[in-house]
């Protein structure tokens, strides 16, 4: 049973800080079903690298609520090789908007970090307390470095000035509007976006990256949506959250799913030049279980909903 609001979203205004990328667009969707008046604000609007306009357009706009989704976001090669722009763009943006916010009286703060911010080998599935004890893994220190400094600004904002700044960490996601570029998106766009090519071509082969025995945990950013609303709704606190599925498949089983869901029969093989990345990343769902909610799209379907999705605007 969902335990009882602790924030009360009616009334309030809402900035979802990056509603143009995956999560923001999500948060639009399903904020629309509250009972809130939702800012946004375009890059035209407040660069949000720039602390200047951001201090501007939240002294103006005065939200009650923010979120930050805005944020440089990118698949294992691009976080590989843009180090620099990953930790630079999201300390900046981070950092700018958790000031300006204090500034501007903000009440609620709701920052979005991911399950890469925990050690390569940390003890699976990944429990919360696991932050800091060990060395990140390297395709993509510079991002969790970033987003580990972003918890930490929401930790030192409730500490020092009592503000109510929380943190939560999605697993890797996948749906609408997410980057099907192959250079620089995650894998799951990226295998629906060769599965679909490969079956247009006739190709007898599909390519994945590296060993395909990575095990990763997936979740559909709807249901991303729907468990950060509850987070902000029912959590106040100075840890951070997971927002995670709790189940997870190897890189081969999600390319042979996908597959099977584009309709591509070729043969999978595996270029191992390229990085496998961290062996294992399956977050522990138990605190936000604990608070009463759980994720409604399963894996196939997911996947499913999402190819239509991408036939329609992108193929
Ligand atoms: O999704 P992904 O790029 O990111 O890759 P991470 C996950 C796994 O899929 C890796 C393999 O083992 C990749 O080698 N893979 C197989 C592929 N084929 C492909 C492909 O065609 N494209 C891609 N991109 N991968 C990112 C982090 O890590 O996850 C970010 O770098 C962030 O910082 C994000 O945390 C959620 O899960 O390895």
């Amino acid at each position: 049973m969902p335990s009882e609001a602790l924030y009360d979203l009616a009334g309030k205004r809402v900035w979802v800080a990056g509603h143009r990328g995956m999560v923001g667009a999500a948060l639009l969707r399903r904020l629309a079903s509250e009972n809130c008046e939702i800012l946004i604000a375009g890059r035209d609007k407040a660069d949000l690298m720039r602390q200047a306009e951001t201090e501007r357009w939240l002294s103006e706009s005065r939200p009650d609520v923010v979120i930050v989704a805005a944020a440089k976001v990118g698949g294992i090669l691009a976080n590989d090789t843009y180090p620099a722009d990953f930790l630079y763009q999201n300390l900046m943006i981070e950092a700018n908007i958790v000031e300006a916010s204090r500034q501007a009286g903000v009440g609620k703060l709701l920052f979005l970090g991911s399950s890469c911010i925990y050690p390569k080998f940390a003890p699976q599935p990944i429990q919360e307390d696991s932050l800091l004890t060990g060395p990140l893994e390297p395709t993509n220190e510079w991002y969790a470095i970033a987003k580990i400094a972003g918890i930490k600004l929401a930790q030192a904002y409730r500490k020092q000035y009592g503000a109510d700044y929380i943190s939560a960490m999605p697993t890797n996601l996948y749906g609408p509007e997410d980057n099907f570029d192959l250079q620089s998106s995650h894998v799951m766009p990226a295998l629906m976006r060769k599965a679909h090519e490969a079956k247009l071509r006739g190709d007898s082969t599909l390519t994945i990256w590296g060993t395909g025995t990575p095990r990763r945990e997936f979740l559909h950013v709807d249901d991303c949506a729907d468990g950060l609303v509850h987070v902000l709704k029912h959590y106040s606190g100075y840890e951070h959250v997971n927002i995670g599925s709790g189940e997870d498949v190897s890189i081969l089983e999600l390319a042979e799913t996908m597959c099977d869901v584009v309709g591509f029969k070729g043969e999978i093989v595996k270029d191992t030049s390229k990085p496998d990345g961290t062996p294992r990343k399956l977050m522990s769902a138990d605190r936000l279980r604990a608070m009463g909610w759980a994720p409604k799209i399963g894996l196939r379907d997911g996947i499913a909903q999402t190819y239509q999705w991408f036939l329609a605007n992108k193929a």
